[in-house]
């Protein structure tokens, strides 16, 4: 259960490794900060191919960020896993909470999870959040939309557009990232719930899911399994353990995504209509504590091969398809964050293959989530350390 697990205590080993880290780049700093005093005046180098990086702290303070979205002003929208989401504005002054966020199942790795605008929130203000959503037996992931008021103060006509199926108790593998794909449509992942995996190959389940629904939660007709009466019509694809991590090609509009293996074993996937994608029957992971194999071995005809995979587990969360200018050569690249290994790892494709990987900012933190911003920067969250975090290059 390593991946995805909710350690709230970031540890006093890593905190002495980035107070180190802090006092070894001190000097390189420049004098006279231009952050905002709510920000802290520190920024930290860290080595990379494109040349020093300066990872700088916007905002803390959060409780366990989950997910981050850019409103069109450049102020950010937060979530934060025991349900509270909130606006950091650009000098890093964090708000209330926002009001008529629903109650979540904050427990494990439940509760409030990731939050998107809507493809024409300019016009509409809508956007769209995932949760673990309490039922009287146990809790489900689910979707709402809502409208953000104008100040940002408040949800505003929440409306929930989907549920999964089942409501099993157990606290972990609610997958939760959404995607608008080009045509409009919304990417919701799902999780097998750990106890649940054997679900993950069963079509008439949500469990260990990719779905793809409308914007109002009803089925797009052309879904591959829909018209199937031994099928959930929501269907995208299948055999995924633990999504956490999605995003669209920029050049294809596909949607990538990845998922936490068990023991060694998460996956970087294409993940395309009515594919197979293995878990829990093929799989390059293993148990936990016996170290047994699962499955049937790591590959079979029927099933997607994964386009990378990482054992040991660097417990993946948050993607990002570079296509900015801060970086040029990182064009292109893919973006994921590590809980487990408290890095950023940066994938360089060649068509959608991965020809190479390269890890950068070891040890800073469990990276929750990767963003590109409208400044053409990375910005992340440090779940441990509670930030939002922009990297620049030096
Ligand atoms: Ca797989």
């Amino acid at each position: 259960m390593q991946d995805g697990k909710v350690r709230e205590l970031p540890g006093v080993r890593k905190r002495a490794l980035g107070l180190l880290r802090v006092a070894l780049v001190v000097g390189a700093l420049a004098a006279g900060s231009t952050l905002a005093p709510h920000a802290a005046a520190t920024g930290m180098v860290y080595p990379s191919e494109a040349g020093p990086l300066r990872v700088t702290e916007v905002a803390r303070g959060l409780e366990s960020p989950w997910a981050l979205a850019f409103l069109p002003d450049g102020r950010l929208l937060v979530t934060e896993r025991p349900g509270r989401m909130r606006i950091v504005d650009t000098d890093g002054r964090v708000s209330e909470p926002v009001a008529g966020v629903p109650e979540v199942h904050a427990r494990g790795q439940g509760g409030l999870l990731d939050v998107v605008l809507g493809p024409d929130f300019a016009r509409d203000r809508v956007v769209v959040f995932s949760y673990a959503e309490p039922t009287t037996r146990g809790a489900r992931t689910a979707v709402a939309r809502a409208r953000l008021d104008a100040d940002g103060l408040r949800l505003e006509d929440v409306r929930r557009i989907f549920a999964q199926d089942e409501d099993p108790s157990g606290n972990h593998h609610w997958g939760s990232r959404l995607v608008f794909g080009r045509d409009g449509r919304l990417f919701v992942t799902l999780g097998d719930r750990f106890h649940h995996r054997e679900r993950a190959q069963a079509l008439d389940s949500h469990l260990g899911k990719v779905l793809r629904i409308e914007p109002d939660g009803s089925v797009p007709a052309d879904n591959p399994l829909a018209g199937r009466a031994d099928a959930r019509a929501e269907i995208w694809s299948w055999g995924h353990r633990n999504v956490q991590g999605a995003a669209l090609h920029p050049l294809t509009g596909e949607l990538w995504t990845h998922e936490h293996g068990p023991q060694g074993g998460d996956e970087v996937n294409r993940t395309l209509a009515g594919r197979n994608y293995g878990w829990p029957e093929i799989t390059h992971g293993r148990e936990y504590v016996t170290g047994r194999k699962i499955g049937a071995g790591s590959e079979r005809a029927d099933v997607a091969a994964p386009v990378l995979q990482w054992t040991p587990s660097i417990a993946p969360s948050g993607m990002a398809f570079y296509t900015g200018d801060a970086f040029p050569q990182w064009q292109g690249n893919v973006f994921v964050g590590a809980l487990k290994f408290q890095l950023l790892a940066r994938l360089v494709l060649d068509g959608e293959r991965v020809v190479r990987e390269e890890r950068l900012l070891e040890g800073l933190g469990r990276i929750r989530d990767v963003r590109q911003g409208p400044d053409g920067r990375l910005w992340l969250l440090d779940e441990s350390g509670g930030r939002v975090l922009r990297i620049d290059p030096q």
